[in-house]
């Protein structure tokens, strides 16, 4: 397991419900966690700085030569979409618990996942045709899509690298700072545009692949309560999205998946318009932190699938599954939601999670663990099930009451402020919606 906290945890789990031994890693900072615990072995990879343990390339496969571990498992973030490590993962004759890392690398280079997508039949934004390299040609495309429209970075992703053009005059300008943001951040400043959706939902389809042809696709995930491209809370089903609309976005999702041959879990996120119509953004080659509301409501182990794929087994679950009930993941983070959500690091002093029918808590700090200034802030994922989403939101609410984290601050207050929001009680939700709080001071100090 090349990875640390709740995700190691969980893979770590559910191998030894498949008896599966495990080899844990873990830094300096990490030495007393709960997935070390867990393991059969840990290993000490290096100090607390990732670029020295969890991102370690060298280290992490001399562990795995002296472990005799024959797959790897990197969770999210790290190695998890690094095509380098699924490559020498492959060298080493180790399996990687997930995509190949020619799938890696086709999905991570945005303009032309786009491509792949649209000669996919996968509905795609309007907007240029691959990268524009001038500006006569990024004219001729904003003529033909109308403003409001949206410049990206090819090498970016997750919101770094765009910038909204609201009309014609701002095109040069604008194009030209995107180059160089683009440049000096990932080193190729090429640019695609697109028309700019206003308000528009993130929603995202699970996917499972066998790798041999078969792809589950198994609903949706509404995602759009974010701030600043970081999700902070998570549901399955969307309100916004009907049986019809669900197939429909499914059966594109799997011809995505098909397209790059895609092995094991993935996740397509697609932008949803007021209209209905959805457009694929990216596609995440990893299993992604939310993706617990998924199992809830279909009853699929996603992470047991992908280790059954990594063993050649076939998938254990229908290609399209009914969603019972509804599901809502709240990330909790220690971070400070009084001081702009700056990351609170410290001690745990305290740490008693809710329980009960319908709760779910992913985590993996207990009390005295140290919350490290050096990674992530997630601390746990409070996850609620209901028969319907009224009762999720019920559910979520008397959970988030009981969850005592004591020695840091934690964003457990803004999640009680959600669940009591008409508009978020209503459904009615867009990518914008949790910023436009924060601008009203909707949560103090936030
Ligand atoms: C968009 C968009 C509206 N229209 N593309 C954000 C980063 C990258 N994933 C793409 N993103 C967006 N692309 C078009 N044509 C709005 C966003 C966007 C966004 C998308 C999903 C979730 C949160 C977001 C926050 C800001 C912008």
């Amino acid at each position: 397991m090349a990875n640390r906290g709740e995700i190691a945890v969980r893979v770590i789990r559910a191998c030894r419900e498949m008896g599966l031994e495990t080899v844990a890693i873990y830094s300096e900072a990490d030495k007393g966690s709960l997935h070390v615990e867990l393991a059969d072995e840990a290993y000490l990879v290096g100090p607390a700085p990732a670029r020295q343990s969890y991102l370690n390339i060298p280290a992490i496969m001399n562990i795995v030569t002296q472990s005799g571990a024959d797959g790897v498992h990197p969770g999210y973030g790290f190695l998890a979409e690094n095509a380098g490590f699924a490559s020498v993962c492959q060298l080493w004759g180790v399996k990687f618990v997930g995509p190949g890392a020619q799938a890696i690398e086709r999905m991570g280079v945005k303009a032309q996942a786009k491509e792949t997508m649209r000669q996919a039949d996968v509905p795609v934004v309007p907007g240029s045709d691959g990268v524009v390299t001038s500006l006569s040609e990024a004219e001729a495309v904003a003529s033909r899509i109308g403003y409001p429209l949206i410049v990206k970075a090819s090498a970016g992703g997750g919101g770094r690298g765009i910038r909204v053009v609201q009309e014609p005059s701002e095109l040069a300008s604008a194009l030209e700072r995107a180059a160089s943001e683009a440049q000096a951040s990932f080193g190729d400043g090429s640019l695609y545009i697109e028309r700019f959706l206003v308000d528009p939902r993130h929603i995202e389809i699970q996917v499972i692949a066998d790798g041999k042809g078969r792809v589950a696709a198994l609903g949706e995930r509404e995602s759009s309560i974010q701030r600043r491209r970081q999700k902070v809370l998570e549901e399955a089903p969307s309100v916004a999205v009907d049986p019809a609309l669900r197939r429909r976005m499914e059966d594109a999702a799997a011809r995505a998946a098909q397209a790059v041959g895609y092995e094991s879990a993935g996740t397509i996120e697609f932008l949803l318009d007021a209209d209905g119509s959805f457009y694929f953004m990216e596609m995440n080659t990893r299993v992604q932190v939310e993706h617990g509301v998924t199992e809830l409501v279909t009853g699929v182990d996603i992470v047991k699938e992908q280790l059954r794929i990594a063993m050649g087994e076939p998938l254990s679950c229908e290609e399209r599954m009914p969603l019972v009930g509804h599901a809502i993941e709240c990330r909790i983070n220690a971070e400070d939601p009084q001081k702009d959500f700056r990351p609170s690091p410290g001690t745990i002093t305290a740490f008693e999670p809710p329980g009960g029918f319908g709760v779910r808590v992913d985590s993996g700090i207990r009390e005295g663990n140290q919350v490290s200034p050096f990674y992530d802030s997630m601390v746990a994922k409070l996850m609620t099930w209901g028969r319907d989403r009224p009762e999720a939101i019920a559910r979520m609410r008397r959970a988030l009451r009981e969850f005592r984290v004591e020695g840091v601050q934690t964003t457990i207050p803004i999640h009680m402020q959600l669940m009591e929001d008409p508009d978020y009680v209503e459904g009615k939700l867009d990518i914008n919606f949790l910023e436009r709080r924060i601008a009203a001071g909707g949560f103090p100090g936030a």
